[in-house]
């Protein structure tokens, strides 16, 4: 897969996408990311990339020239490719949206700043519109990582083969259950016997009735939205015939 992104802060992308798996993703060939200054599409000596807004107010509007004339530069090496806006009023980014745009061969990303960027863009060049979430960013940079970073994990061999993407959370719909490691008693706070008992089936059923208390707690929103196997579906009755259990909305409202 080849990346594309366009900002006017190219640098903020170099060191998050410069280790681990990214990094051995590129060295394999398997994504190329290219960071383009949008100021290298500027039409003056300044390199002016922004506008004052027709009509007035607050802020800067970012020029559609240079946008424009970059993502037409890009598509004369390699055609072809979404053109991906980030911006509050995009589509809602979910696992299943990163699912499908982890099949494409070419993403571009603009990332606006300052107020927005000029409407022809969004009309005449973005071929998608995204949005991370709800809550006020000061420009698309960020929002593009989280989109790359959800992607990118999910491009055949960019994971290793015992870091399958299936098992995640969200992938299945449900949140993770609870993971432990050593020691066995940390200041007196025990990891559950039934995971020192290699008792593989008391284990997994343990698991999966976490993984439904966790998201009944919550995440109920998930519950709704997804078909449970047969197993998982057997033990959220019994969960539910069992009454609520305040441990986990602890530190909710
Ligand atoms: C996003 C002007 O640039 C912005 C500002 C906020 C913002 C984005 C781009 S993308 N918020 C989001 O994904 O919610």
């Amino acid at each position: 897969m080849r990346i594309d992104v366009l900002t006017l802060f190219p640098k903020l992308f170099e060191e998050p996408f410069g280790y681990g798996i990214f990094k051995r993703a590129a060295e394999n060939g398997l994504v190329r990311v290219n960071l383009v200054d949008i100021r290298d599409y500027a039409h003056d000596k300044h390199r002016t990339a922004d506008d004052y807004p027709y009509g007035g107010g607050a802020g800067m509007v970012m020029k559609p020239e240079p946008l424009f004339e970059a993502v037409e530069a890009v598509a004369r090496e390699a055609p072809g490719g979404r053109v991906i806006l980030l911006t509050p009023q995009g589509r809602p980014f979910r696992q299943e949206l990163a699912a499908e745009l982890a099949g494409e061969d070419h993403l571009v990303f603009i990332c606006g700043h300052y107020e927005g960027v000029d409407e022809r863009v969004r009309e005449h060049l973005a071929t998608d519109e995204i949005s991370i979430g709800d809550y006020v960013l000061t420009g698309g940079e960020i929002p593009a990582m989280v989109v790359m970073d959800a992607v990118l994990r999910l491009v055949p061999g960019v994971l290793g083969s015992d870091e399958s993407p299936l098992e995640e959370s969200h992938a299945g719909g449900l949140l993770e259950y609870p993971q432990y490691t050593r020691p066995p008693d940390y200041r007196g706070w025990k990891v559950p016997e039934v995971l020192l008992s290699g008792n593989h089936g008391e284990i997994a059923a343990w698991r999966r009735e976490q993984e439904l208390k966790r998201t009944l707690a919550r995440r109920p929103d998930l519950l709704e939205k997804i078909e449970l196997g047969p197993e998982h579906r057997k033990a959220l009755d019994r969960l539910k015939k069992r009454g609520p259990d305040n441990e986990d909305s602890k530190d909710r409202e």
